[in-house]
């Protein structure tokens, strides 16, 4: 079901510059792409090649729906999204129950391909609609001396089998520091491939911070809060010694029981492969200043 505010741009429109033209690139074929510094920009482009609805909606990690990938797919329908709102609250100026309407009045909804990139070590490429999360936070107002954004997902037993067990401390939930979450990367999710996103994914609203390992990317977003200290992070919490509270996509730091520096893509068939893994998750030139000075083996 379409809603007022859906994007009409394609692709093209909204897919960051270098991107697009590694795209252009590899289509006008690979003869031209042999010499060095080329195949970096050939290999991004692969990249770049949308998993199919049917493989984005049905893998999935949503834990109050269950911690199997299919899990999500088959429970996730209980999940009343409308109506629905977010409270917003902590060092703003207008804090208050926004509803998901007022959110998205007047904001401007783009497509943007990112690849997603979980911890397990898989990967997609997912085409979102979403606005920039910088828009909602320049909307209710952040207040000097604000440090972090936190979020929290709906914590729901009589919808969400899962939150009956105590796999997490309940409600799941993120933060970021308030640099990552005003950077223009770090979206708002509320679509997929055009369409509302899925209660599997997230609906109606959700995080995405394409730099990071997936579980930063939380789903059904019911209340942000704008603070001066590092919020608590759900998995951060729950294994210290396994999640960050960055969590940015790094290859060179391995996950304590596993390696970093490849990952399997999702789909594809007979082409299934591993791929390299991207610092920052190939979002390397767009952010990587944001962690000037930073240690990130410590801060992993
Ligand atoms: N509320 C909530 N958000 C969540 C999770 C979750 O279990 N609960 N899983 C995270 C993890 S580990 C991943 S990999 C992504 C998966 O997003 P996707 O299912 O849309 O691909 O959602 C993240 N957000
Ligand atoms: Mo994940």
């Amino acid at each position: 079901m379409a809603r007022r505010y859906t994007s009409k741009l394609t692709w093209d429109d909204v897919t960051p510059e270098h991107l697009y033209l590694n795209r252009r690139q590899i289509m006008a074929g690979t003869g031209a792409l042999l010499g060095a510094g080329l195949i970096g920009g050939q290999a991004q482009a692969q990249d770049l090649e949308p998993n199919t609805w049917e493989e984005i909606t049905t893998y999935n990690n949503y834990y109050e729906f269950g911690t199997g990938k299919d899990d999500p797919a088959r429970n996730a329908h209980t999940l009343t999204t409308s109506p629905w709102s977010i409270e917003i609250d902590g060092m703003v100026d207008n804090p208050g129950t926004y509803s998901f309407e007022d959110i998205m009045d007047g904001m401007t909804v783009e497509e943007r391909i990112y690849r997603f990139r979980c911890v397990e070590a898989w990967s997609m490429v997912i085409p979102w609609n979403g606005f920039e999360l910088a828009d909602l936070l320049d909307r209710v107002g952040v207040q000097d001396g604000a440090r972090y954004v936190a979020f929290e997902t709906a914590n729901r037993p009589d919808e969400m089998p899962g939150v009956r067990v105590p796999v997490l401390d309940w409600p799941y939930r993120e933060g970021l520091r308030l640099d990552e979450a005003r950077h223009p990367l770090t979206l708002m999710a509320t679509g997929i491939y055009g369409r509302d996103i899925p209660n599997q994914n997230g609906a109606p609203i959700r995080l995405v911070v394409p730099w990071k390992y997936g579980f930063k990317s939380i789903k059904s977003i019911v209340r942000i809060t704008l603070t001066d200290e590092e919020p608590f992070a759900s998995w951060n919490q729950a294994n210290a010694r396994e999640y960050g509270f960055y969590s940015n996509v790094n290859p060179n730091v391995d996950h304590p029981r596993w390696s970093q520096a490849s990952e399997r893509r999702i789909g594809g068939g007979l082409f299934a492969r591993r791929e390299p893994t991207l610092m920052f998750n190939g979002y390397e030139e767009e952010v990587a200043s944001l962690y000037e000075g930073m240690d990130l083996e410590a801060n992993f």
